[in-house]
């Protein structure tokens, strides 16, 4: 099986990013053949090292399903539309309506620090983005409907994160997912993931897993997988709380 995975907020805590909990599960799950694909909005400098932290088999997908790399690193496909025209578009609109944001372009890795808990070395790495511009929003949420309305415009859209909202191209970690398991002809696919952008990639794989959070509620899902599971504990505990379970179904042998 291909089992998808978001980190913060899931094979991370959403605080201090810790994995311990989720590691001894880890191992059984790729000893037992299934291979572990990192689906996060992460760039890939920061997705790389956890690839290598975690000593992981699989594949990886950046930036909300903006690239996906090979196991070693090279990139392998790219959906995603270049920061530079993202960073043009956001200015364009910042000038035509006003509305206020505050984008990783326009704050310095010590602010990134203050706001993500990250270390210097880790939020410089988070500052490398290809694909995407994560921001905090300033302005009201009805303000909120006429940015997307104008990204939309310009073939551009707005995922919510852990913290964020992320600009992006018209990709999420659902087209990642499916064009992985085509090509990948695997037969079961697990999705493993905490947060509203996450929501996609949960209802297109054939096991779900909403991992709970200390920080929101469970985002709300309108077509649920085959299979659905929310998890009692929080983050990396939570993914072997699932993983257990799944294992122990057989639910990867019997799909
Ligand atoms: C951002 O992503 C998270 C994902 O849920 C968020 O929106 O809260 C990204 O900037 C990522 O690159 C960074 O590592 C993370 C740190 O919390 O924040
Ligand atoms: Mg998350
Ligand atoms: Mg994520």
């Amino acid at each position: 099986a291909l089992i998808f995975s978001d980190l913060d907020g899931t094979l991370l805590d959403h605080d201090n990013y810790d994995t311990r909990p989720a590691l001894a599960t880890l191992e059984q799950v790729q000893q037992a053949g299934h291979a572990v694909i990192l689906n996060t909005s992460k760039t890939a400098r920061e997705t790389a090292r956890w690839h290598r932290t975690l000593h992981l088999n699989g594949a990886y997908v950046v930036e909300n399903g903006a690239a996906i790399h090979a196991p070693d690193g090279s990139l392998q496909a790219c959906q995603g539309v270049a920061r530079e025209i993202l960073l043009d578009t956001l200015q364009h609109i910042r000038q035509q309506t006003g509305l206020r944001f505050c984008g990783f372009s326009d704050a310095t890795t010590a602010q990134i620090v203050d706001w993500t808990g990250l270390s210097p070395d880790n939020a410089e790495r988070a500052r490398q983005r290809r694909w995407s511009e994560p921001l905090k929003w300033l302005d009201d949420e009805a303000a909120l409907q006429v940015f997307r309305q104008a990204l939309g415009e310009h073939g551009l859209q707005l995922l919510r994160g852990g913290r964020f909202f992320h600009v992006q191209g018209r990709h999420d970690k659902a087209s990642a997912l499916r064009q992985l398991m085509a090509c990948e002809q695997a037969p079961v696919s697990v999705a493993l993931g905490d947060g509203e952008n996450d929501v996609a990639m949960i209802e297109a794989a054939d096991i779900g897993v909403q991992v709970r959070s200390p920080a929101y509620d469970f985002p709300t899902l309108t077509t649920p997988p085959r299979r659905l599971l929310q998890t009692k504990n929080y983050g990396p505990a939570g993914w072997a709380e699932a993983m257990t379970i799944i294992l122990q179904q057989g639910w990867l042998r019997h799909e």
